[in-house]
């Protein structure tokens, strides 16, 4: 029975080690510095050449989490969007077609 004791004694330790190994493991996310937001960490999180508020327009105040900000709708991006139409954007909205009236 002193065999079965020790192993008992075994796992248990195991099992907190694992614990606690996995505790230090949970937390934020890849990349993301633990207590700082995007917008004052120094560095530049989405890639645009500009680095936490106010420089970069995606962050709202120097406590945003998320430096990323939507790209403006612009002619070339692919799809046809804001004030463009076939008139003033053919890249994004195609050619304009004439349209006849049957009756
Ligand atoms: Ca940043
Ligand atoms: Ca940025
Ligand atoms: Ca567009």
């Amino acid at each position: 029975m002193k065999k079965l004791d020790k192993n008992i004694v075994l796992v248990g330790l195991v099992l907190a080690v694992i614990l606690l190994v996995g505790q230090g493991c949970v937390g934020e996310a890849k990349g993301a510095v633990p207590g700082k937001p995007a917008c004052k960490d120094g560095k530049d999180n989405d890639g645009d050449r500009l680095i936490d508020y106010p420089a970069d327009p995606g962050c709202s105040s120097a406590e945003d989490r998320d430096e990323y900000n939507a790209p403006a709708a612009y002619c070339g991006d692919g799809s046809c969007n804001g004030a463009e139409t076939c008139s003033n954007c053919q890249i994004d909205c195609g050619t304009c077609t004439n349209q006849t009236n049957s009756t």
